[in-house]
């Protein structure tokens, strides 16, 4: 039996559905506005090794509330945008959504982590028309969504990939190289920024 238990089958379609409302706000705005409100959408639904791992990483049981409620990215989305200020639209709009519920916020852009990370990070609580593990239907299941920007994503997938080497000689070194690109990436979004505010004057 799976960690997720029968609530397995309805995570892939929780994570299309969410996949459509997402893309649909996108060309929603972009109708509106002239312009795509972000870059690229990936999800995934957290695989079975992964969720185990965690659980017992938590020292948590490995049960289907251990999967979908103590731990609250089974659903994980990540919104990938050309600027910071995009990252800000998103998250408003995503708090006007009725059949979501925005339970924890953390900013990682205003607060970077010491290592350099940065990302806006939110836990939604979603409503769909599946059973939840309360024994609801319509249910509720938590989905974890990553914001960033793609100056951003680039450096959280390179410190991924180096994270898993082993054979790293001088860890020392290459963690104070990657901080300082951070910074130098977080330093190239707030020029973007503000070419954009530029551009957007010399058209009004
Ligand atoms: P995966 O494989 O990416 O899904 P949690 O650990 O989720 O119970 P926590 O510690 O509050 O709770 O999570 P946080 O800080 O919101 O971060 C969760 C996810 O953010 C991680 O997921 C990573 O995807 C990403 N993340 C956080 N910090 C870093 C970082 O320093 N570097 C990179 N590259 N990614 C980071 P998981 O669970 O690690 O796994």
């Amino acid at each position: 039996m799976s960690i997720y238990g029968k609530y397995q089958a309805y995570l892939p379609l929780i994570l299309e559905d969410m996949r459509q409302e997402i893309t649909a706000m996108n060309e929603e705005y972009q109708k509106k506005h002239g312009q795509k409100l972000y870059e690229h959408f990936e999800g995934r639904v957290k695989s079975e090794k992964s969720m185990i791992e965690k659980c017992q990483r938590k020292q948590l049981p490995l049960t289907p509330e251990s999967a979908l409620i103590k731990n609250r990215d089974s659903i994980g989305v990540r919104i990938v945008t050309n600027f910071v200020d995009d990252i800000y639209t998103v998250i408003k709009l995503l708090e006007l959504k009725k059949d979501i519920h925005i339970v924890k916020k953390k900013d990682y852009i205003k607060n970077a982590k010491p290592n350099g990370y940065r990302s806006y990070h939110l836990i939604i609580e979603k409503e769909v028309p599946f059973e939840d593990i309360k024994g609801q239907k319509p249910g509720h299941y938590f989905i974890e969504i990553q914001l960033r920007t793609i100056a951003m994503d680039t450096w959280a997938s390179l410190e991924h990939e180096i994270k898993y080497k082993h054979n790293i000689k001088n860890p020392e070194r290459i963690s104070k190289e990657l901080k300082r690109v951070a910074d130098e990436l977080a330093s190239c979004d707030l020029s973007m920024q503000t070419i954009r505010q530029l551009i957007k004057e010399d058209e009004s």
